[in-house]
């Protein structure tokens, strides 16, 4: 247990290292499924191979004036058949009275997928499937379920999340990058199964265009697709933010369906300290909350992040003001 109080724009816990925050309200608390970052001299480089994690830890608060629980390992890439190496950002998601935990890895071949693990606690631990989600593939999922009860899984990403390997519909290790004046690579979406285990559909790329629904170019580093995509839901309407990647932002597109296509609007977090950027959305308590990491703990060390939250505001509008995300140091 940490005994601080989390407090807005610092880590909310010190004793571990914590990236990539899916935050979600369970049972009345706040649950946040983080990748755990460790300690290593592996080089850094643009495949991730610095971002060499094994396992997850789940961390919880009864509100945000209560000390973050870390309920210890969750899940550990030794115990999940199918998975060599690299348990990068996870995501949670509970529907049938159960709580799953989805996570990508490489496979024994070196390819990332996507797999899944249940249990009937928020805490976990995490009983992982035999083998990856059948038509898997990339990193980063994030799974949001709808109010009429559907599930959708969004995942992706590019450079060491392999998105752009997977352009033909089969991986192609040496693929060319997507011409810069040509669409960006979307994230990727698909309907879950009932049973949460499998996708319900063929997989399907998101489609995100400018207000006058030309499509985000390639070459369009400051609002194009990178990695980590996100989906919340406002007023109605469905929010999907995502990393820059190249350009350090966390930026968001709505759209009135959750498989899009989505209108990009706006910039929701300017650059943190290290090289990526990841984040979840999260309504709690009546307020909407901005879960996030950075490299301030481990003075910029690009593979030990911290784990750290700020509160949204919505404009009338719907449009989300712009956090810079250390203004009130
Ligand atoms: O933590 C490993 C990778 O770094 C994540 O999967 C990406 O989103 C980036 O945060």
């Amino acid at each position: 247990m940490n005994k601080n109080n989390p407090k807005p724009n610092v880590p909310i816990v010190t004793h571990i290292y914590t990236a990539d925050p899916s935050a979600h309200v369970f049972e009345g608390k706040l649950y946040i499924y983080p990748s755990h970052d460790l300690d290593h001299n592996e080089p850094s480089n643009d495949n991730g191979d610095q971002y060499k994690m094994e396992d997850y830890h789940v961390l919880s608060m009864d509100d945000l004036n209560s000390p973050v629980v870390d309920h210890g390992e969750a899940l550990h890439v030794k115990d999940v058949p199918w998975a060599s190496k690299q348990m990068w950002a996870p995501d949670a998601a509970f529907k049938n009275n159960m709580y799953y935990l989805y996570f990508p890895a490489r496979d024994h071949d070196g390819i990332f997928r996507i797999g899944v693990a249940t249990s009937d606690k928020p805490e976990g631990p995490f009983t992982p499937q035999e083998n990856y989600i059948p038509g898997s593939f990339s990193i980063d999922p994030a799974v949001f379920v709808d109010e009429d009860n559907k599930a959708y899984i969004y995942f992706g990403g590019l450079w060491g999340g392999q998105l752009e390997k997977w352009q033909t519909g089969t991986f192609k290790p040496d693929a060319e990058d997507p011409a810069l004046d040509g669409p960006a690579l979307g994230p990727i979406v698909a309907e879950l199964s009932e049973d949460m285990l499998t996708f319900k559909e063929e997989t399907k790329e998101v489609s995100i265009v400018d207000e006058d629904g030309n499509p985000i170019l390639a070459g369009d580093e400051d609002r194009r697709f990178f990695e980590g995509p996100w989906v919340h839901k406002y007023n109605g309407l469905y929010y999907l933010s995502y990393s820059t990647g190249t350009t350090h932002k966390i930026v968001y597109a709505v759209s009135e369906n959750p498989q899009g296509p989505f209108t990009f609007k706006g910039t929701i977090l300017n650059p943190v300290i290290g090289w990526t950027t990841h984040h979840s959305i999260v309504e709690f308590q009546g307020k909407w909350y901005l879960f996030y990491h950075d490299c301030s703990l481990s003075d910029g060390v690009d593979h030990k992040r911290s784990v750290k939250y700020t509160e949204i505001t919505y404009n009338e509008d719907g449009t989300i003001q712009t956090i810079d995300p250390y203004e009130n140091k």
